[in-house]
Order: C-alpha cells, then sequence, then structure tokens
C-alpha cells in the first residue's frame, strides 16, 4: 500500500509540477505538490434558481455573493443531475457511486438504514491517507463508518438548538445549525491530527429544508422585498401531465400557514426565550397583517409564495455565509490554494415553477443540482460546463482526484478530465434517473427515465403506467407531453432504446422494480406509522415525534 502511494503521489506531483510550468505565467507558484484536501459542502434542497452564480429572476435580490465566489474563481455546472431526487438516496448515491437499486438505500421511509458495510468513497480514501470527516445532516438512518470523526443530526434534525450524534453519544447544542455545522467545520480542521495528511471534510447543512426557518442573524432580512412569480406558478397540469396532476405538493394546498410560514398564535417550539422574542418580532406583525386582510384564491397562493420565499432565502443567505467563512478560514491558513472546494445540494427544488415546492420529480428544478467547483491551480476560473454529470460521479471524481484506485462497482464517471478543461469524447450522452419513495407524503408516482441535452424520456408506474416525451429545445419548462405525438414517433423510439440500454448498463429492470414494491408493503405491515402522510398534519407531527423520541432512546 505504501509502495502505491508513493508512486501515486509522484505521478500526481508530476502532473501538478507539469501544471505550475504550463500555467506559470497566468497563475502564482503553486504549493509543493501534494494531494489536495477536498471541502465538500452540500446543503439540503437548495434550489440552482437561489444561487445568484446560475443567474436567474432571484440572482440580484437575493444574492449568494459567497457560493458565487466558487463559480469565479472555479466552474460552474450547469447540468449536474441526481439519480434519485431526495435526501438519503442522493447521500447514499455520492457516498456509493452506486444507484439506489444498487446500494440498496432507494427512499426515506421511516426505518430506512443505509448498509454501512458496504464500499464508500471515503473509505477508500482512508486507505489513501486522508483523514476524513462528516458534520452535519446524513440522513441515512445510521451513525457513519468511513470517516475519522462525524458529528451529524440525527435523521431531519434541528434548526433551532439542535441535538448532534458524535462517536460519545447524543448532545444537545444552543444555537441554529446552519452556523453550529459551520463552526465544528471550522474546529475539526484546526484540530485535525496532521497537518501534513490530505483530508476530506463533509460539512453538510440541514438548511434551507422545510419548514425553512430562517437563523436569528438572517430573521426579517427579506420583509421589504416581493418576490418575482414563477411563469408556472398557477400550473393546471395540463398537457398530457397525469402524474403531475396527482401531485400532494402545492403551495396553495399543501404548505400550511401555520406549520410552514409560522403564522401561529402557538408559540414556536425548541426556541430559548431571546430566540422566540426576536421570532415573533417579524411573524406576529405578518400573522396579524394576513388575520386583517385574509387573502383567499390566488391571492393567498400569492402571499404564501411571498412567505415562502422570504424564510426560504433567509436560509440560503446563513448557508452562503458559512461558504464565506470556511473560505476565509482556508484563506487565513495557507489552505486555500491545495484545498478544492466543492458546493452541492443534495437535489434541486421548486421555488413555485409547477405551483410546487419540494423535490422529487424527474423535472428540471428537481432533477438538476447546484454543482460548483473551485481549484486554484488546476480549475480554470469562471469556466462554465454543460456536461451531463451526475452525483453518481462525484465519490468517483474525489477517489481519481485523491490518486485512488476507483472500485470497479462504482457506476459513475470521474470529472477528473473535466476539471481539468478537457473535453472527454465519452461522456455520457444520457443520464438515467429513478424515482421510489411512493405511496408517501407528496403524491409523486414512482417514475425512471433518462434525460438527453434535448429530450426527456419518463415512465410513471405503481398504480399508473404513464409515459412522458419533453422536448426540451421546444418546451424548457416541460408543460407539454409529446409522448405518441407523430411528430416525435423516431424519437421516442430512439430515446426508448437509449433508456433500455443504460437500464442495462446500470443493472435496473421492472423485476427489481416488483420486489421493491414488495418489500415496501412488508415493511407497512410491520410498522403503519409508515404512512403518516395520511394522518392529519398535527396528528401526523404528534406520531412522528414520538417515534423519533423513541429512537433517540434506544
Ligand atoms: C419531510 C417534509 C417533506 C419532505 C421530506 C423529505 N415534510 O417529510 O416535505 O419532502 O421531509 O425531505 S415536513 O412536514 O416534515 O417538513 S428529505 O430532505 O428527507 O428528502
Ligand atoms: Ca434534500
Amino acid at each position: 500500500m505504501k509502495i502505491k502511494k508513493l508512486i501515486y503521489s509522484t505521478i500526481l506531483g508530476l502532473a501538478l509540477l507539469t501544471l505550475v510550468k504550463c500555467k506559470s505565467e497566468k497563475t502564482e507558484t503553486l504549493p509543493a505538490p501534494q494531494r489536495p484536501n477536498i471541502i465538500f459542502i452540500m446543503s439540503d434542497d437548495h434550489a440552482y434558481q437561489a444561487i445568484s452564480a446560475y443567474g436567474g429572476e432571484l440572482a440580484e435580490i437575493a444574492p449568494t455573493p459567497n457560493i458565487d465566489k466558487l463559480a469565479d474563481q472555479g466552474m460552474r455546472f450547469n447540468r449536474c443531475m441526481v439519480t434519485n431526487s431526495i435526501c438519503g438516496p442522493s447521500r447514499a448515491t455520492i457516498l456509493t457511486g452506486k444507484y439506489s437499486h444498487l446500494n440498496g438505500f432507494i427512499d426515506n421511509t421511516i426505518g430506512s438504514k443505509f448498509d454501512f458495510s458496504q464500499q464508500t468513497f471515503t473509505k477508500v480514501l482512508q486507505t489513501v491517507g486522508y483523514q476524513t470527516a462528516i458534520i452535519g445532516k446524513l440522513h441515512l438512518g445510521e451513525t457513519p463508518t468511513g470517516f475519522d470523526y462525524f458529528d451529524i443530526l440525527p435523521d431531519q434534525g434541528d434548526y433551532y438548538n439542535p441535538t448532534f450524534i458524535n462517536q460519545d453519544g447524543r448532545y444537545k447544542l444552543e444555537g441554529y445549525a446552519t452556523e453550529i455545522i459551520t463552526d465544528k467545520t471550522i474546529e475539526w480542521l484546526k484540530g485535525r491530527k496532521d497537518s501534513e495528511q490530505p483530508f476530506m471534510v463533509m460539512m453538510q447543512h440541514k438548511a434551507p429544508h422545510r419548514a425553512w426557518e430562517p437563523g436569528p442573524n438572517e430573521l426579517g432580512m427579506y420583509e421589504d422585498v416581493t418576490f418575482p412569480e414563477p411563469e408556472s406558478l398557477f400550473d393546471d397540469y395540463s398537457g398530457n401531465r397525469d402524474a403531475a396532476e396527482l401531485n400532494n405538493m402545492t403551495i396553495s394546498k399543501t404548505m400550511y400557514i401555520d406549520r410552514d410560514l409560522k403564522m401561529s398564535d402557538e408559540p414556536r417550539r425548541g426556541l430559548n426565550e431571546q430566540q422566540l422574542s426576536l421570532w415573533d418580532s417579524v411573524y406576529k406583525p405578518v400573522l396579524d397583517e394576513f388575520k386583517k386582510t385574509n387573502p383567499t384564491g390566488e391571492d393567498l397562493v400569492r402571499f404564501k409564495y411571498q412567505r415562502y420565499m422570504k424564510d426560504y432565502l433567509s436560509c440560503v443567505s446563513a448557508v452562503d455565509k458559512s461558504v464565506g467563512k470556511v473560505l476565509d478560514y482556508l484563506k487565513e491558513n495557507g489552505l486555500e490554494k491545495n484545498t478544492i472546494v466543492v458546493y452541492t445540494s443534495d437535489q434541486g427544488f421548486y421555488l413555485g415553477e409547477h405551483g410546487w415546492f419540494d423535490k422529487r420529480w424527474m423535472y428540471k428544478e428537481s432533477l438538476r443540482t447546484p454543482l460548483l467547483i473551485r481549484w486554484p491551480g488546476v480549475v480554470e476560473a469562471k469556466t462554465v460546463n454543460n456536461d451531463l454529470v451526475s452525483n453518481l460521479d462525484f465519490g468517483e471524481t474525489f477517489l481519481d482526484i485523491a490518486g485512488a484506485e476507483i472500485p470497479a462497482e462504482m457506476q459513475g464517471k470521474s470529472m477528473l478530465p473535466i476539471l481539468k478543461g478537457e473535453k472527454p469524447n465519452d461522456w455520457r450522452k444520457a443520464h438515467y434517473y429513478h424515482y421510489y419513495e411512493h405511496p408517501s407524503e407528496h403524491n409523486v408516482m414512482r417514475h425512471y427515465g433518462i434525460t438527453t441535452d434535448k429530450y426527456k424520456l419518463i415512465h410513471f408506474y405503481y398504480d399508473i403506467d404513464h409515459w412522458e416525451l419533453f422536448d426540451l429545445e421546444k418546451d424548457p419548462d416541460e408543460m407539454q407531453n409529446v409522448y405518441n405525438d407523430p411528430d416525435y414517433a423516431e424519437i421516442q423510439e430512439q430515446l426508448h432504446k437509449q433508456l433500455e440500454e443504460l437500464r442495462a448498463e446500470y443493472k435496473d429492470n421492472d423485476s427489481l422494480n416488483q420486489q421493491f414494491i414488495e418489500e415496501y408493503n412488508e415493511k407497512v405491515k410491520e410498522n403503519p406509522l409508515i404512512e403518516y402522510w395520511k394522518l392529519a398534519p398535527d396528528e401526523m407531527q404528534r406520531l412522528y415525534r414520538e417515534y423519533m423520541q423513541k429512537q433517540g432512546e434506544k
């Protein structure tokens, strides 16, 4: 192993020396050749529409100057797709470099546990001498292995005064999760045992997940701002989109005024006195105004959308500050040049498009996730990439960067050539997707499909059998399903062929689908709480809390 390490470091050293030579006129001298450190920053449900580096309608009113630095100094990926647009499955895919049906973590159903005995990229990194740590949200139902250090939130975790779990057990802290996770990351960097050894730290925020609770330093920051509404806020799901019609994730029906938008006479749970008084100074006047104006119909949807944006983007602002703090730390401690900083989210999110919040669908906003990578001296500043990359590729990329062997069972591709500015000819032309969490709270049917640069083909199944095809150039917002339209007959056939090829390549098939459905039915028989979303919201919250408490006592 030592010899292998030596060979890798020599090769990497030579490669870096060559780079220094080629780029010496443009860039400052690189530090002594050594394997780079990696800081992987992932937030939860952060829509690329809410990162100003991606442009868009929110860029000027709700900028993210620190996250934007990564695009400014590195590469912005415009087409980073996830394999399964939901929390745990995305994280499991990243760790294993495998699709959900092979890593076993297909959905977030209560009781789902990731099998940590399997290979993960961080375990391989450890074997080539990387120090590894994970801090923040994990949501894989288990305490992790493959990390020298972990300090994680249980399950979804809390925004205010969160409980953490580390090697010594559970404990609670006062403060705001985004800030605590940042401070913990910096503390770990400061205290890491060997400053000569490269590190990989995964800083994983809870924010800006539902119920979008802004921190004490951001509360009220957007009170005077009116956000532009997306064109499809009042989508009626016509255009042969049968599955979309069945959704239960609209701002209009599924977003609760009290729980989600904080307009309740009941005092907010879990906040201390000081936090509560700050909280009330923002939300009490809003509630009073709401009671007075009592909006209904479309006005109510518009009102809710505005409240949603204020809260969501305030949470994002704290995440942005966190990125700034980490970048400052690197700079102040001579780590800036040899540390790769990655920013991403576990998947994309709807900010009112199609009238929705949440994720799950293979439609644009939730399929795509933001990805920004800064690596001074290797990734050229201000570059924009349009290749179809995926969260399936992250682990493979980190291993390639570290000079470690990529296990054959991993299904992604190393993005290292792309980062170096090469144009790999054999890059994927289509990306495969598969979502399983149904029946569940937002009623998004199980579906799989492929997306190419120009088209998207989706098959919804389980209690529906429905195909969709979108012409992404003519219909970028995916409003008109053209499946079975004679004008697209040839394309449809071609896409079906590509889909079958990819399913075979990734070892996915219908009998696995059937197996997962049967397993789900068995699980529900054993634990009816799995279908908690069928209950009234308050009852659901109560049972859920009870369940989580029991879990905590174990
Ligand atoms: C909770 C949320 C859902 C969300 C899931 C999954 N409901 O159940 O809106 O889709 O998490 O999110 S809430 O009323 O409890 O907020 S994920 O991050 O785990 O994928
Ligand atoms: Ca998520």
